[in-house]
């Protein structure tokens, strides 16, 4: 087993979305033991505590909900996950995902400056390909994936050097996709996999797939995973739930292949809401799939605490 230099950044972003909460999310993280769970693997693991965004300069918008505070976090976060990738293996312990604004645009950034290009697997019930443009609801959770390939209408947030390439990004557990989403996917290099497909194939067909352009282009892997990528009967404690998603073996599954590949040089936990939680269990369960990914296996892990 190889052993990384893990950095833990909170990032208790609350802005994404109107349902209070997920600014818990790091904190349950650290009571679900993500610090000793990986130290229990070998790895070198620092938390380098929770990040507060910017003080930014711009007026609030009656459509996007709390727009200047999402920009504070974009900016603040993407000089976090710059720094952090600079040190090791970055885990984003989340808040909603309009933290990934801000994480994969630094990701970006750092891989850019390494020469090398940025893939991004994004696991997921959503697809957050809306524009601030298109969104509907004004949740910016909705939005990451296309700020950070370079779409336009994002006014005010901070400029995309780096944009990560259509055909970098693979979205693996839809279910649910907005109409002006789904015609802009459908316009785009982006992979995407739905429930049915995880149903014909299985989630490692896909996955490998995936890895193995990764591999062949000697990409940089940022991994976002969505709380709800999982069914709701597992992973309760997230605000936008919808039936029909991952069964806890096809996430580990998932983590274990993306371990096997060495490839991922960062993950974004996100969408935990430990309000919604029940005795703990989502954040346990995210605990350990981040643990499968970082290389904990059935024969050499130690037997589970039960909450
Ligand atoms: C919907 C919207 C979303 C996550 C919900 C939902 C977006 N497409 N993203 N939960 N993670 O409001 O734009
Ligand atoms: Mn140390
Ligand atoms: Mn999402
Ligand atoms: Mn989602």
């Amino acid at each position: 087993m190889s052993h990384r230099t893990i950095l833990l950044v909170g990032a208790p972003v609350d802005s994404g979305k109107r349902r209070a909460g997920c600014l818990m999310g790091p904190d349950a993280y650290r009571c679900a033991r993500l610090h000793g769970a990986l130290a229990d693997l070998g790895h070198d693991v620092h938390d380098l505590g929770n990040v507060a965004p910017d003080a930014v300069d711009v007026a609030p918008d009656a459509h996007l909900h709390a727009l200047p505070e999402t920009i504070g976090w974009t900016a603040a976060l993407s000089r976090a996950a710059e720094d952090a990738l600079g040190r090791g293996t970055a885990i984003f312990m989340g808040g909603d995902h309009a933290l990934s604004l801000g994480t994969v645009h630094g990701a970006a950034a750092h891989a850019a400056s390494r020469g090398r290009p940025l893939f991004v697997l994004w696991l997921d019930a959503h697809s957050d390909f809306h524009t601030a443009l298109t969104t509907g609801s004004g949740n910016l959770h909705g939005t990451p994936l296309a700020y950070i390939t370079g779409r336009e209408g994002f006014p005010g947030f901070p400029s995309v050097p780096h944009p990560v390439l259509e055909e970098n990004v693979c979205i693996i557990g839809l279910r649910s996709v907005d109409g002006p989403e789904r015609a802009a996917l459908e316009a785009s290099r982006i992979r995407r996999h739905d429930m049915r497909n995880i149903d014909e194939t299985g989630i490692a067909a896909p996955l490998n797939a995936f890895l193995e352009t990764v591999a062949a282009a000697g990409g940089d892997l940022h991994v976002s995973l969505d709380v709800d990528f999982l069914d709701p009967a597992v992973a309760p404690a997230v605000g936008t739930t919808v039936p029909g998603g991952a069964t806890v073996r096809e996430g580990h599954l998932a983590m274990e292949i993306l371990h096997d590949s060495g490839l991922m040089s960062s993950l974004d936990l996100v969408e935990l809401n430990p309000m919604l939680d029940e005795r703990g269990r989502t954040a346990q369960l995210m605990v350990d799939l981040a643990a499968s990914a970082l290389g904990r296996r059935v024969f050499d892990r130690p037997t589970p605490r039960i909450l």
